[in-house]
């Protein structure tokens, strides 16, 4: 299967408003392809850094501009609770490890010097690490692949016409600027959206045109529902439909065939029958451990009885690894299926 990086809007608008049975069809046929196991990624996330953002992004409850939204504590988190908390998560089946910092750029210094010793103990321990934490700078990409980090996580949101709605504080070519610099570093891109932020199904189009365009594709593409969280902007945006998340799914999984579309933030308010249904279309991740950033994540025992219900396979965390050195693109782990 070749890969297009010229998707037009127009084409992708099509996808999006197919007939649902046929869309299914075709992100099935483009899944099957390239994931014959129906191998799953289980992600675990953790915010090291929590609340007292900058930045104005109208969805979160880490912005200092949003005071009272935070439903959890504002903290930070050292270096030796986040490894318990990574082999934790590797005890639980988590493949990839990732971190959250509520910041609008990484400031030098020794919070910027944890966050190396932190990637270099997730990946000792054999996960994949991924770090979110807004801008960066080359000499401070470089230092992160050179710790070993796997992805680093930066979403575009929504599409460029309705980001501005969304956020003031920094551009869609900031975002973009940033995830160049990362791709320049050599390591992999997690960059998605969000449903639900009062964007038009043009708005999604256009976004999977910039994801779609880029080359090589983001290696993950989450898939976020709006989290309504009290105290923000967006706190009372009426729910996603979940077929409309399935249809944002499927559509990324025909335009990126090779990519990981996770499906990410929003499980909590999804029926079992709607996430198989995103499973279906071609999602190869989700988010495992009950929490995500600041807001609930189903049970980790709901999370095992979905995957066996789905019959799928997950990737077993690979063994203790003493070589950080990291390639780009999909880790093999070892697909299983029925043992987390
Ligand atoms: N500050 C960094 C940044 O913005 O890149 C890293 C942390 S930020 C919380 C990571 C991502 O979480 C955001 O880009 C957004 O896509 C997602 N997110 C935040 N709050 C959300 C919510 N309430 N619902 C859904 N997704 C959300
Ligand atoms: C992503 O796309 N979604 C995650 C992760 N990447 C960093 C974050 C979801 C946050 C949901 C709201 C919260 O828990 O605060
Ligand atoms: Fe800050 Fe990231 Fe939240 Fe925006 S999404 S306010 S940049 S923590």
């Amino acid at each position: 299967m070749t890969p297009r990086y010229d998707w037009t809007a127009q084409e992708v608008l099509n996808l999006l408003q197919a007939p649902l049975v046929d869309l299914l069809w075709q992100a099935q046929s483009v899944h099957r392809q390239v994931n014959p196991g129906y191998t799953v990624q289980l992600a675990s996330l953790l915010s090291v850094k929590t609340g007292g953002c900058a930045e104005d992004c109208a969805y979160c409850s880490q912005s200092a501009r949003h005071p009272g939204a935070l439903p959890t504590p504002a903290q930070t988190l050292g270096v030796e609770q986040v490894l318990e908390q990574a082999a934790a998560a590797k005890a639980a089946g988590a493949h990839r490890f990732c971190m959250g910092w509520a910041w609008r750029e990484i400031p030098n210094g020794p919070a910027f010097e944890a966050m190396l010793a932190m990637v270099q103990g997730v990946r000792a321990l054999g996960m994949e690490a991924c770090v979110t934490a807004g801008m960066l700078t080359d000499d401070q990409a470089r230092r992160l692949a050179a710790a070993g980090l796997t992805a680093y996580n930066h979403n575009l949101d929504t599409g460029p016409a309705h980001y501005n709605q969304v956020i003031t504080t920094r551009t869609y070519g900031d975002r973009l600027a940033t995830l160049q610099r990362v791709r320049q570093a050599g390591i992999t891109l997690c960059t998605g959206g969000i449903l639900g932020l009062g964007e038009t199904v043009q708005d999604r189009a256009e976004l999977l045109v910039v994801l779609a365009g880029m080359n090589p594709h983001p290696e993950s593409v989450p898939i976020n529902a709006l989290v309504p969280i009290e105290g923000t902007p967006l706190a009372e945006q009426p729910p996603v439909d979940p077929l409309e998340l399935v249809r944002m799914v499927a559509a990324a999984r025909i335009l990126m065939p090779r990519s990981r579309v996770r499906l990410s933030a929003g499980r909590a308010n999804l029926s079992r029958e709607a996430q198989l249904l995103c499973l279906l279309a071609g999602a190869d991740s989700i988010f495992y451990g009950d929490r995500l950033l600041t807001t609930p994540n189903p049970d980790l025992s709901k999370d095992q009885d979905l995957l066996r219900a789905a019959g799928v396979r997950w990737q077993q965390s690979p063994a203790r690894q003493t070589d950080v050195s990291r390639k780009p693109g999909r880790s093999p782990g070892q697909p299983v299926r029925g043992r987390l």
